[in-house]
């Protein structure tokens, strides 16, 4: 009798196996039929912007944390963002440092010592290419240098640069080259007032200056790209609409297309700015 039941037993375990073998092996073909589709999908989109785009003349390039994920940095709002585990308004913005100096530089000392051994990634590589056969600048909300590290010219910076330190009250400036080896908050060498990190904080006004060009390189571009950024954070998020306005076309490189911004997108390409960019910039070098 156990004999009968260890057969039938068998026998379904077999059945259940072919089965899910086929079950499996439909869902591979589906699998690789949709990253076909996908592929012939993408190749046909970049088609689509190489003649769009190829005897176009000036290029935005605005980018955000994203550009910056593959070389090491978090992001502020994906799964491991930095905004999950610290609140930005007690750590990174101006109410914040004026209650607490000392705990906000805490938080940026931890990420100035992450970010200065970090290195700029294949996608700032490609825009750093990129102009070399287009007119293009970068408008970064990132404040990592890698874009200018990456030898990238005409970079407006436009939350500042966590490499460089500013005193409160006069005019001191300090770059800070690997570690800051002062009691925190470090005092300026003039004046004995705190300094402060040169970023703009939650809160704060963008430099205005570094506003206003952001503004003219927006309202002039015929291309702008939006590389890695979710464009939550404003007055930066409006750039995008001062390209429209101008008629340029909108190209969005993302993992995740931008929840709020993608119905004014001309095309949104799904992926990562390493293997995205190179490719964008392949379209413009192989024009000839
Ligand atoms: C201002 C420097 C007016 C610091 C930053 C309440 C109180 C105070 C202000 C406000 C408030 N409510 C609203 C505001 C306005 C506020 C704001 O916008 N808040 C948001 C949160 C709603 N804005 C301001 O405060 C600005 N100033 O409004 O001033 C004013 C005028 C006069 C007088 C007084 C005041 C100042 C904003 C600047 C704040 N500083 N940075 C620091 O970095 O520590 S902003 C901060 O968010 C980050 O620094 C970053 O720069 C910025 C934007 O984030 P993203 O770069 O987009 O990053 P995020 O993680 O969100 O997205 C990453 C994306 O990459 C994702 O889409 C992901 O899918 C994608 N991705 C992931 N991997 C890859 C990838 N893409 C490509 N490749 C990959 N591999
Ligand atoms: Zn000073």
């Amino acid at each position: 009798m156990l004999y009968y039941f260890q057969f039938k037993y068998n026998i379904v375990k077999i059945k259940l196996l072919s089965h899910s073998k086929k079950v499996f092996l439909i869902l591979y073909r589906i699998n690789q039929y949709s990253s076909l589709l996908d592929n012939n999908h993408k190749s046909e989109i970049f088609q689509n912007i190489k003649d769009k785009i190829i005897d176009l003349d000036e290029f935005v390039f605005l980018t955000g944390a994203g550009i910056s994920q593959e070389s090491g940095i978090p992001t502020f709002r994906g799964p491991e963002g930095l905004w999950r585990k610290y609140d930005p308004m007690i750590l990174a913005s101006i109410s914040g440092f004026n209650k607490n100096p000392k705990l906000v530089w805490e938080f940026y000392k931890y990420r100035q010592e992450l970010i200065c051994n970090c290195t700029p990634n294949h996608g700032h590589r490609a825009i750093a290419e990129f102009q070399k056969i287009k007119n293009s600048s970068v408008l970064t909300q990132n404040i990592d240098g890698l874009h200018e590290k990456a030898g990238t010219k005409n970079i407006v910076e436009l939350h500042g640069n966590i490499l460089r330190m500013q005193c409160t009250e006069c005019e001191f400036q300090e770059t800070i080259e690997q570690k800051i080896d002062q009691p925190l908050p470090p005092v300026c060498k003039l004046c004995k007032n705190i300094l402060r990190p040169s970023v703009i904080l939650f809160g704060e006004p963008l430099n205005p200056d570094r506003w206003t060009e952001a503004e003219r390189l927006s309202s002039d571009c015929d291309v702008m790209f939006i590389v890695g950024t979710s464009l939550n954070v404003g007055p930066v998020n409006q750039l995008p609409l001062y390209a429209k306005r101008n008629g340029a076309i909108l190209i969005e490189v993302n993992p995740e297309p931008t929840a709020v911004f993608n119905e004014i997108m001309d095309y949104s390409i799904k992926g990562s700015a390493t293997e995205i960019l190179p490719q964008l910039l392949q379209l413009q070098k192989n024009k000839y």
